[in-house]
C-alpha cells in the first residue's frame, strides 16, 4: 500500500483537505513537499451538535528520479577524415520532481550497428563533453564550457550537451563511429560542485512513523547504454565519414624528335616529351580542394620552359586533352614542377600538363 491509499484507509470517505505547498509540475509535486490532510468529524449527543473533533495527517512527497537523454536531430554528423572538433548534440532533461546534478560520460561502440545505419568501424579521438553555456543550441568553440556534469538542473528543465571529437585521417567514405552520452542522476550537492551518487531508498513507505522521510525511487527508462531503473539514461549518435577518393595517373607521350619531327616521333635524345598528371575523384566522394601537385623531374630530362605548365585540363577516353589554363611553376634548384588544381568534385578529373626534352 502506498502512502496515499494508506491515508484514504484512515479517514474513509470523510472530507479531505489536501494542502499542496508547491505548484504542480509536469514531473509532479516536488520531492519533500509536505502534504497535510485534515479530517473534521461533527457529531451530536441527544440531538445536540457537539464541538467538532478531528485529526490531521502529514507526509512528505518522495523523490522520483528520472531523466531523458536524447539525440538532437535524426541523422549522423558527416565528417571529413582528419577533421577536428566535430560535434554530436544531445539534450538532457530532468524528469525528476527534484533538482539534481547529472554526471555525464561519453562512450564509443566497438563494432555493431550504428545509430543511423552502417556499422561502427572506427573510434573518434580526443572525446570531450561541453555544455551549451550560451544556450543557443550550437557548439561555440571557446564559449561553451567543457563539463563532466550538469549542475543543479531543476525539475522539467533541460540542457543541451555537445560531444566534441577529432576524426582520424585515412578513413574512407561510409566509415562510422558511434558515440553515446549517458547522464547519471546525482544529489544536487549545492551549486558549483557535483553531488554524491544516488541510491534508491525504501524507508518511508513501510509505516507512518517514517512518513516524513523522503525516499528516492528510480523511475528512469532504459536508454541505448543503460538499464531500466538504474538512475541513468543514454542515447547514441554517429559520425559518418565522407572522404575524397582520388586516383592519380601519370602519362607521357612523345610529341616530336629531332629526326622524325612530329610524324611518328620516338623517344630519342632531344625528343620532346609531354607529361600529363590526371587526378580523378570517385563517385559519391567529397569534393577535394587545394589539390597540389609536386613532380620532381628525373635528371635525364630538361624542363621545357617555352611550353609552360597547364592546369585544370581534362581527359577524354583515357587521353589527356591539350587544354587547361596556364599555371603552376618550375623550380630550377630542385628541378620540380608544381601546380594546384581547382576543386575536384565527385566523378571529376583534372590534369596538369608540361613538357620536357630528353637529354
Ligand atoms: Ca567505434
Ligand atoms: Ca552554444
Ligand atoms: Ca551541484
Ligand atoms: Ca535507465
Amino acid at each position: 500500500m502506498n502512502k496515499y491509499s494508506r491515508l484514504l484507509g484512515t479517514v474513509g470517505a470523510a472530507a479531505l483537505a489536501v494542502l499542496v505547498a508547491n505548484p504542480a509540475l509536469a514531473d509532479g509535486t516536488a520531492a519533500g513537499t509536505t502534504i497535510t490532510n485534515t479530517v473534521t468529524v461533527n457529531y451530536q449527543v441527544g440531538g445536540v451538535s457537539q464541538t467538532a473533533t478531528g485529526a490531521s495527517n502529514s507526509f512528505a512527497v518522495d523523490r522520483k528520479v528520472s531523466m531523458t537523454v536524447a539525440e538532437v536531430g535524426s541523422s549522423a554528423t558527416q565528417v571529413s577524415p582528419g577533421a577536428t572538433k566535430q560535434v554530436t548534440t544531445f539534450t538532457v532533461t530532468n524528469n525528476s520532481n527534484a533538482t539534481l546534478d547529472f554526471a555525464l560520460t561519453a562512450g564509443q561502440l566497438s563494432g555493431g550497428a550504428g545509430a543511423h545505419g552502417g556499422t561502427d568501424s572506427f573510434d573518434v579521438t580526443n572525446v570531450k563533453i561541453y555544455i551549451d553555456t550560451n544556450n543557443d543550441g550550437d557548439y561555440d568553440d571557446g564559449v561553451d564550457q567543457e563539463v563532466t556534469y550538469i549542475d543543479e538542473l531543476g525539475p522539467d528543465l533541460n540542457r543541451t550537451i555537445f560531444v566534441v571529437t577529432d576524426v582520424p585521417l585515412s578513413l574512407t567514405t561510409g566509415s562510422v563511429a558511434t558515440v553515446s552520452l549517458t547522464a547519471t542522476g546525482r544529489e544536487g550537492g549545492g551549486a558549483g560542485s557535483q553531488g554524491a551518487a544516488l541510491s534508491e531508498t525504501n524507508t518511508g513507505s513501510a509505516n507512518e512513523v517514517d512518513a516524513m522521510f523522503v525516499d528516492t525511487v528510480f523511475a528512469d527508462a532504459a536508454g541505448s547504454d543503460d538499464s531500466l531503473g538504474d538512475g541513468a539514461h543514454s542515447a547514441r549518435d554517429d559520425y559518418s565519414v565522407l572522404a575524397a577518393a582520388l586516383t592519380v595517373v601519370k602519362r607521357s607521350k612523345v610529341i616530336s624528335d629531332p629526326v622524325n619531327g612530329t610524324t611518328n616521333p620516338k623517344a630519342i635524345p632531344g625528343a620532346t616529351i609531354e607529361y600529363c598528371i590526371s587526378v580523378a575523384n570517385a563517385a559519391g566522394s567529397a569534393t577535394a580542394s587545394s589539390v597540389a601537385i609536386s613532380d620532381p623531374l628525373p635528371a635525364t630530362v630538361t624542363y621545357d620552359s617555352t611550353y609552360g605548365i597547364f592546369v585544370d585540363g581534362s581527359v577524354t577516353s583515357g587521353e589527356c586533352n591539350a587544354n587547361g589554363s596556364a599555371g603552376g611553376s618550375y623550380d630550377v634548384g630542385t628541378s620540380t614542377v608544381t601546380g594546384t588544381l581547382s576543386s575536384i568534385a565527385a566523378t571529376e578529373t583534372k590534369t596538369l600538363r608540361f613538357r620536357a626534352t630528353i637529354d
